[in-house]
């Protein structure tokens, strides 16, 4: 499970709230062309329905039941959209929320028909009923929430924020998950990343993954290929349950990550720096990377120091270290604007989430950031994958640029203040070579002994990234 099933490829983007429908077409128009690996979706799963708070983003992080229908679709438009993706060598990945079901007070009916009711812990469309949920008295909190980082059993026996908690000891319970999950491999989906992993035991979720199938050889995943899987635990070096102790289970997402490349874009001296074992951080084959993601960009888990679209000259910055980086597996985020850190995708009239637009120009409109199309960041998932399993070398920082070369295979230079002028070793074979990033426009010559004049003018992008066998 620590294989994204994707021929090799670097960068996922997490599609926010994005409709299926969208998703098949993205992949065909853009993704697949681009080289990104594939896609997180938005929870699939029937989800409460919240008109009251003019249906919040979050809605989709209290299931209902393992029924694919959600706000971006129905089981049949996810189906077409997996397998359109797997057709074009871009592969699916499930935000799956098997932690819980929904919050406490929750009553209603959702988009499949299901119904919910939280206080009675009745879930028809799995089927759960109350013994399903976690026993109050294993839950060492007064009020039954989680409220302690500090102590393991509160931290997963107990209510994240009044979410009735699934007791993921129970056999009847692993086999429903795994039901879902098995479903999802059915369809082509490639991985998962398991929302909430620090709220569950790690032998819980262990238990199963061991239930689940390998991917079917009919969607093109070679025989005997696991479900990728990345564990969403927020270890920022304050509490009792750590990155770690999900070793086994798959990759985990490494929040300290966001905030180390915040300062490090802030200050480059501090770039060096970056990835610090010491600290704790997840091994290098266990990472799972990113700038920002749904919760942080808005101040919901794991906010604080983190860069966002809203600051969209040092967020190229920081996305183009990242993937340049060779710590780690990447994920983009692509976003939608907002204000209020609540509102949820752009819609229509009646709420429904409204369509992509893409402009003639390529960007996106009608309300959507679409960072995974900006130049910068489209064309640095194609050096990340140029580049891929070789090291970091010919590291040079002066504070106010950077650069370093990936094995023989590419170089990379970076200018906080959109100038630089420094001839500096490449570790790349003598020839010509042009920066990708402004589309081949510059050419870039490495003489015999590995050195170049490497030359930054560009404010907004200033950014150099060469590779063997890259075109524009
Ligand atoms: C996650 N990772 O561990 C998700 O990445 C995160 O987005 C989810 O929280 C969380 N865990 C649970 O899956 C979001 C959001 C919360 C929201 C929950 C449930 O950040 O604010 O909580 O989804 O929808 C909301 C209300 C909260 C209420 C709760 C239960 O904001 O006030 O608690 O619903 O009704 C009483
Ligand atoms: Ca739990």
């Amino acid at each position: 499970q620590y294989n994204p099933n994707c021929d090799g490829k670097q960068v996922i983007v997490h599609l926010f709230e994005w409709k299926w429908t969208d998703i098949a077409a993205e992949c065909e128009r853009f993704l697949g062309p681009a080289g990104y690996c594939g896609f997180q979706v938005s929870p699939p799963m029937e989800h409460v329905i919240l008109p009251n708070d003019n249906y919040p983003w979050w809605q989709r992080y209290q299931p209902v039941s393992y029924q694919l229908y959600s706000r971006s679709g129905t089981p049949e438009q996810f189906a077409d959209m997996v397998r359109r993706c797997n057709a074009v060598g871009v592969r699916t990945y499930v935000d799956a929320v098997i932690n819980h079901m929904t919050g406490l007070g929750r009553v209603g009916v959702s988009y499949g028909g299901s119904s919910y009711n939280g206080d009675a812990r009745d879930f028809p469309g799995v089927p759960y009923t109350a013994e399903h949920f976690t026993p109050k008295n294993l839950c060492p909190s007064s009020d039954g929430n989680v409220n302690n980082y500090a102590v393991e059993e509160n931290v997963r026996n107990c209510y994240l924020v009044g979410l009735t908690d699934l007791y993921g000891a129970l056999d009847y319970v692993r086999n429903a998950v795994a039901g879902y999950l098995n479903n999802l491999v059915d369809l082509g989906v490639a991985g998962i990343r398991i929302d909430a992993a620090k709220h569950m035991w790690p032998a819980d979720i262990a238990n199963m993954l061991s239930r689940v199938k390998d991917l079917p050889t009919s969607h093109g995943f070679p025989a005997g290929s696991k479900l990728f899987v990345y564990n969403e635990v927020i270890d920022r070096n304050d509490g009792a349950v750590t990155v770690d102790e999900y070793y086994d289970t798959g990759m985990v997402t490494e929040f300290r990550y966001c905030m180390k490349l915040a300062w490090g874009i802030a200050d480059y001296g501090q770039l060096g720096g970056l990835v610090d074992y010491g600290w704790g951080m997840a091994r290098d084959d266990r990472a799972f990377v990113f700038v920002d993601n749904h919760d942080n960009q808005r101040g919901h888990g794991g906010a604080g120091d983190v860069i966002t679209h809203k600051t969209p000259r040092e967020y190229k910055q920081a996305v183009a270290y990242m993937t340049a980086h060779p710590y780690g597996f990447a994920q983009v985020m692509s976003s939608y604007y907002f204000t209020n850190t609540d509102e949820g995708p752009p819609h229509n009239a009646d709420w429904s989430t409204a369509d992509v637009v893409i402009n003639a120009d390529g960007s996106c409109g009608g309300g959507w950031v679409c960072e995974h199309r900006w130049n910068v960041i489209a064309k640095m998932v194609r050096f990340r994958n140029a580049v891929a399993g070789t090291a970091m070398e010919n590291y040079w920082n002066n504070g106010g640029a950077v650069a370093f070369s990936r094995g023989n295979k590419g170089f990379f230079a970076m200018a906080k203040g959109g100038s630089m002028d420094q001839t500096l070793s490449t570790g790349l074979p003598a020839g010509t070579y042009c920066n990708i990033i402004d589309s081949c426009a510059t050419n870039i010559n490495v003489g015999s002994d590995g050195k170049a004049r490497i030359q930054i003018n560009n404010y907004e992008e200033p950014i150099v990234a060469i590779c063997v066998g890259c075109t524009a």
